[in-house]
């Protein structure tokens, strides 16, 4: 989603490299690609102005005697700027009520059906919450039956009563979430193609109704800069804390990101990431940009991995990759739980230096990773655990028992040592930042 704004960033920056001080005249090129870069994302122009001057001011202020070179400061700086810009701070979402009560609005196909799904799985598993969904998009036939569905497949209740009037629908949710002991209660409302009063009217009626602690904007990245006039209109009539972008993992240059915030106030708390129910990656303002600059978000991805994988094998598999330890047998259980992360695809991005090693356009093929599994479950556990036996003979059997070829059980193997291998350099500290 920043990929390209971020590469020419990156890029502008490290022209700074060698030099020995900053100046006007040795920034300012820098500076200009910085300002192409955020426009050419979709950034809007007060904003990009703005920052510019502020990188500016600022660089020609670094005290570049200390310790740390030119562009090391510049790129910090940079990277302050743009935490600024986006936020600060991390808000996040109101768990703390009994019961928390979260309206979703936006225009139609903005993402709120699938974004109340999000949430209630996120807020049952990190907040040990019992969430309820509310049906209140009573105007399009299909839209009921989507909540049930996504209520279905997450195992999360779903109120309905058809295409009653919301506003009774709510009163009577509040009524069924009391008697089943549902302590947060996430509504799904109807949207428009474009604001419309009659909407905006009966959203304000739940308002009232609800009095929810949260009512957050649910938008569509691809918008690009019109977000924010939708955004205020939304806030004109009802008062918004906060929005979610989705669909970020589109074709979306993220630029509408950088402007949210600063233009409106309103924060951003989550961004939509996949179609799929675990697809809600929380929006800290550090985190993005060292996304942004590729120095990647090692945090969000130890975050899926806590809710995601069992914390006692997470810290055997670390010990034993301290000492070396890892053989075939964990191979095969690092890879199930990184399955349990989500696509690999977008774990591969959060990596430090992903795009300046060709990471964050891989493809992965379910179907390879099935290989893999097949191959490894072809091996006795002796030859897991001691995969340096594997002569020819074994490895014709292992070809044969798990159907693929023989190349493709070597390739495993040479894949194997080389990721044994980068632990090691991880261990010994001798892995650099690839930038
Ligand atoms: N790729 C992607 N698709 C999304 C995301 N959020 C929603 N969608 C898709 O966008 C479409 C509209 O979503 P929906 O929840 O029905 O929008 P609503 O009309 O606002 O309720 C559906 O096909 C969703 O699967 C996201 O973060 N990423
Ligand atoms: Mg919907």
């Amino acid at each position: 989603m920043f990929e390209y704004m971020g590469d020419r960033i990156s890029n502008a920056i490290k022209n700074i490299k060698g030099m020995g001080k900053i100046t006007e005249e040795n920034i300012s090129d820098a500076i200009k690609e910085i300002r192409i870069a955020l426009l050419e994302a979709d950034v809007n122009y007060e904003v990009v102005k703005e920052f510019t001057k502020n990188v500016k001011e600022k660089a020609l202020g670094l005290d570049v005697s200390k310790s740390l070179k030119p562009e090391e400061l510049f790129i910090k700086l940079v990277k302050d700027e743009l935490v600024a810009l986006l936020g600060e701070n991390y808000i996040p979402l109101e768990t703390s009520k009994n019961p928390t009560i979260i309206m979703l609005v936006g225009l139609q196909g903005s993402g709120k059906t699938t974004t109340c799904g999000k949430i209630a799985n996120l807020v049952r598993k990190k907040n040990s919450k019992k969430p309820l969904l509310v049906a209140c998009d009573v105007y399009r036939p299909a839209a009921i039956d989507q909540l049930v569905e996504v209520g279905k497949s997450l195992n999360i209740p779903v109120f309905t009563k058809g295409k009653d009037d919301p506003r009774t629908i709510v009163k009577e949710a509040l009524e069924y979430a009391k008697e089943n002991a549902n302590d947060y209660i996430i509504v799904d409302t109807a949207g428009r193609l474009h604001i419309d009063e009659e909407l905006m009217n009966e959203l304000s009626d739940l308002s009232e109704i609800l009095n929810p602690n949260e009512i957050i904007l649910v938008i569509d990245a691809m918008m690009g800069q019109d977000a924010i006039n939708v955004i205020n209109g939304f806030n004109d009539k009802l008062k918004l804390t906060g929005a979610i972008l989705t669909k970020m993992d589109g074709d979306t240059k993220g630029g509408v990101a950088l402007s949210v915030r600063h233009l409106t106030n309103i924060p951003i708390k989550f961004i939509g990431d996949s179609e799929k129910m675990d697809g809600l990656t929380e929006f800290y303002p550090e985190r993005m940009a060292e996304r942004i600059l590729d120095m990647g978000d090692i945090l969000s991805i130890a975050e899926k991995a806590t809710a995601a994988i069992d914390e006692e094998d997470a810290k055997n598999l670390t010990k034993k990759m301290q000492n070396g330890k890892f053989d075939l047998e964990d191979f095969l259980t690092t890879m199930n739980q990184i399955k349990k992360l989500g696509p690999l695809e977008n774990i591969l991005k959060m990596l430090p230096g992903a795009r300046n090693m060709g990471l964050s356009n891989v493809q992965i093929n379910p179907k390879d990773m099935a290989h893999i599994e097949a191959i490894v479950l072809s091996m006795t556990p002796y030859e897991r655990k001691h995969p340096d036996i594997l002569k020819a003979s074994r490895k014709q059997r292992i070809a044969k028992g798990s159907g693929r070829s023989v190349e493709e059980v070597n390739r495993l193997l040479k894949q194997f040592e080389s990721m044994k291998d980068m632990m090691k350099k991880m261990q010994s500290g001798n892995f650099k930042m690839p930038f």
